[in-house]
């Protein structure tokens, strides 16, 4: 259960964090369908508990598994991944189903919950499906799996019942056409229980697209960033694939400037991440742009834009995904809306969004670099140049060539296996209709002219074979 089900030609899923079902439809046929993007990571859509001032947190706070809340109904949600797999974007949700609501409310279908007795009665589960009440001690492998997450009441997986009712709500979106799953909270329960409940999903729906016998991509939140940490990502390979937290952190450190680029020549499992066919990697997530600064984000965007740039043009082997936030000042804050609900994103003469949405997947040098990544599949990568310090450069096969520094400029001639000829760097402006809209680069006698100066508004430079002038 680690193949995407991506269509040829595609690849990265963007993280449409807190959007709408219908504006992910409206966004799959408008704008990743012609980006190269392959699929969207969605909120949870399960009904959650109704959480004062609206954070985008509550979604984490499961009530029932109706498809209905913030995000949506069920028709707004069976719409939008039949519109999206109509045009090739795979859908995956983010599935919550470690613990149930410890808020106190009506949900957002209407249904109640009593989590002081954990009784949840539109699944229906009661006391006795939960683990005994405990705080999670992250020193220890067991209560990390059998206690509570921040105070969520924590569901036992164990039982035959509880997988049951996870089964049938997975069986549920995936007969709605859904790809896969992004897993939260993985590392929360036992690697046994998974691999026995995503043993036992449908294959995928055949009238969305899916070839005969495709199974449910599984990509699951395990954060194992150090390497004494009680549970070990490795647990949860044989069944799925990681969110490789790694890859971001050590990169975010490095194109923020605290660390050399140099070193990066042999950037993959060396450095201590699992193999790529194992991983969905990224460099921030949701919870990351709020809590832990390590990570770049969309509020240092030039260094962020080149690890991005980073990511989708190096060889290592693996699922990329990339964050699409809304602006914030204060962790809890709810997404752009209003007590009539979530704001629907508008976008300026450029394309980029406004009204409060980030939007990083309509960054050009973002999505360019989405092309880029599929320009180049299947290529090595070669050429490997770097200034000792903090200048790096590499070329994928005869298809693409990309160059960043986090520190200096560069000024200088570097080899390359791509043709000679004039191209456009895709990380400045964008190629359109034979035309280049940024800067335009020199490859001759088999050197890539390269000039990068500090006072441009893009760390790096990225050319490739299907943007040549
Ligand atoms: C809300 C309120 C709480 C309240 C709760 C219950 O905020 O005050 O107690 O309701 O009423 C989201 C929000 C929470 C929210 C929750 C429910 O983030 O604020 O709680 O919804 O509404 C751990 C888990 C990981 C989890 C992460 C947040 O392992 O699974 O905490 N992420 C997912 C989601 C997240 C969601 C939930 C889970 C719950 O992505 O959005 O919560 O459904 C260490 C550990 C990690 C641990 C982190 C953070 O990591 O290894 O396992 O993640 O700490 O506690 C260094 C260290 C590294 C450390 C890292 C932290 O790098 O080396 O070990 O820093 O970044």
């Amino acid at each position: 259960q680690k193949d995407p089900q991506f269509i040829d030609g595609r690849n990265t899923i963007v993280h449409l964090f807190e959007w709408k079902w219908s504006d992910v439809a409206n966004e799959c046929e408008n704008f990743l369908s012609k980006k190269s993007y392959a699929g969207v990571q969605i909120s949870p859509p399960s009904e959650n508990a109704v959480v004062e001032g609206r954070p985008w947190w509550e979604k984490y706070q499961p009530v029932s598994y109706v498809l209905n809340n913030r995000g949506g109904d069920e028709e707004a949600f069976a719409d939008m991944v039949r519109r999206c797999n109509n045009v090739g974007v795979r859908i995956y949700i983010d599935l919550v189903v470690n613990h149930m609501a410890s808020s106190t409310s009506i949900g957002t279908a209407g249904n109640t919950c009593d989590p002081s007795t954990k009784t949840y009665p539109a699944v229906p589960y009661t006391n006795e499906n939960f683990h005994p009440t405990c705080g999670v001690d992250y020193n220890d492998a067991v209560s990390i799996r059998n206690c509570e997450l921040s105070g969520l009441k924590d569901l036992n997986q164990t039982q035959d019942y509880v997988r049951t009712k996870i089964i049938e709500y997975m069986n549920h979106v995936i007969d709605l056409g859904v790809a896969g799953f992004r897993v939260d909270a993985a590392k929360h329960m036992w690697p046994d229980d998974l691999d026995y409940i995503f043993g036992s999903l449908h294959d995928l729906n055949t009238d969305h697209g899916f070839p005969s016998g495709a199974r449910a991509f599984i990509f699951q939140e395990v954060i194992d960033l150090t390497d004494t940490d009680p549970v070990r990502n490795t647990e949860y390979t044989s069944f799925g694939k990681i969110c490789e937290f790694k890859f971001g952190k050590i990169l975010g450190e490095r194109f923020a400037g605290k660390n050399t680029l140099h070193n990066l020549n042999n950037w993959g499992p060396e450095w201590g991440l699992l193999d790529g066919g194992d991983t969905v990697s990224f460099i921030d997530n949701h919870d990351d742009e709020r809590d832990d600064n390590a990570f770049l984000h969309y509020n240092d965007p030039k260094p962020y834009k080149a690890a991005i740039g980073f990511m989708l043009a190096h060889s290592y082997d693996t699922t990329t995904r990339i964050l699409s936030s809304y602006y914030f000042d204060s962790r809890d804050q709810a997404p752009p809306g209003d007590e009539n609900g979530i704001l629907s994103p508008e976008f300026d003469s450029d394309g980029n969004c406004t009204n409060g949405w980030v939007c990083q997947h309509r960054w050009a040098p973002v999505y360019n670099m989405v092309t880029f990544r599929s320009v180049v599949d299947g290529t090595d990568l070669n050429n490997w140049w770097d200034n000792g310090d903090n200048q790096i450069a590499f070329s994928r096969g005869d298809k693409g060539f990309f160059a960043v520094t986090a520190g200096g400029d560069i000024n200088t001639n570097i080899p390359t296996s791509l043709p000679d000829g004039s191209y456009c760097d895709v990380m400045s402006g964008s190629y359109e209709n034979g035309q280049c809209t940024g800067k335009i680069v020199t490859v001759s006698g088999g050197q890539v002219q390269v000039q990068l100066t500090q006072g441009q508004p893009e760390n790096a430079l990225a050319i490739h074979i299907n943007a040549k002038l």
